[in-house]
């Protein structure tokens, strides 16, 4: 992270179906408009291998109203920050329809829009900041580390992590390639790095150094509208798309 602002995609990830946990917490104050997960990404070009998304089960999130009939699943700090970008109609003031805790929203289905599976599901995450980006974080565990390392976790104790395997069953896809790890580089590093599970932080973090210098520098896009050209390139055109699109928006901090 250098000096200046981190310019994220916040991806609009729209909810199919609660959880009931979450159901029973939002009776009667939604007013009817349309929910999405807000999640803060750096990796717009990877979004076409999303396989769930990932909230932290110690963070409270809000739901708050935001144009057009919609609302946002977000930490307070990312809505007040939003505030100040044109996000939501008043400069500065923040409406919110009501509070989540993480674990109330793990299990909700979600669109994970331009990935190849269409519909996932929310999933818990133990490193999820509070105070970084919008607490959501989408999962692309082709090509994150940490993503790949949680995933694995889930998966192998889905009764401690209290979750429906069927919830984490959507398998890493091929999203870009490099020279130096392949069509999957975070499984890949994640190996080489002996990593065991998300608790390895220190190696987590080197894995995710590694892969991001890679795949920014080498990589080559091996799916969506922008097949074949590097990462370098794609990965603007991909935001830039996301936004005409209506599922995405910038997003700094
Ligand atoms: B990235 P930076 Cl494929 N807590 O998106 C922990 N991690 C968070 C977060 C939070 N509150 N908010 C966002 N993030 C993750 C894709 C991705 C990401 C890939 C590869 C690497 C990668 C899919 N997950 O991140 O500290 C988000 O995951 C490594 C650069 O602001 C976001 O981008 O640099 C990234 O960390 C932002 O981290």
């Amino acid at each position: 992270e250098g000096i200046g602002p981190q310019e994220y995609t916040g991806v609009k990830m729209q909810v199919i179906e609660w959880s009931p946990a979450a159901q029973k917490a939002l009776e009667g104050k939604l007013g009817g408009r349309k929910v999405h997960l807000v999640a803060a990404t750096l990796r717009p070009e990877t979004m076409y291998g999303q396989t769930n998304c990932f909230v932290g089960t110690a963070i409270k999130y809000g739901v708050f109203a935001a144009n057009d009939g919609e609302a946002y699943v977000c930490t307070q700090r990312a809505a007040r920050n939003m505030t100040f970008q044109g996000i939501f109609d008043v400069r500065g003031q923040v409406k919110q329809l009501a509070e989540l805790e993480g674990t109330a929203i793990v299990g909700t289905k979600i669109q994970a829009p331009f990935s190849v599976y269409p519909e996932v599901y929310v999933l818990p995450m133990d490193n999820v900041l509070p105070t970084k980006g919008t607490g959501v974080v989408t999962s692309v565990p082709s090509d994150s580390p940490d993503d790949y390392a949680t995933l694995m976790d889930l998966r192998k104790k889905a009764e401690y992590y209290k979750i429906d395997p069927a919830w984490a069953a959507f398998d890493p896809v091929p999203v870009l390639s490099t020279p130096a790890y392949g069509e999957m580089s975070a499984p890949a590093l994640v190996k080489q790095l002996k990593i065991v599970s998300q608790k390895d932080v220190k190696q987590l973090a080197d894995a995710k150094e590694l892969a991001y210098k890679e795949g920014f520098y080498n990589g080559t896009m091996l799916v969506g509208e922008f097949k074949g050209e590097p990462v370098q390139e794609a990965k603007n055109k991909v935001r830039a798309s996301m936004i005409a699109n209506g599922v995405a928006f910038a997003y700094a901090e």
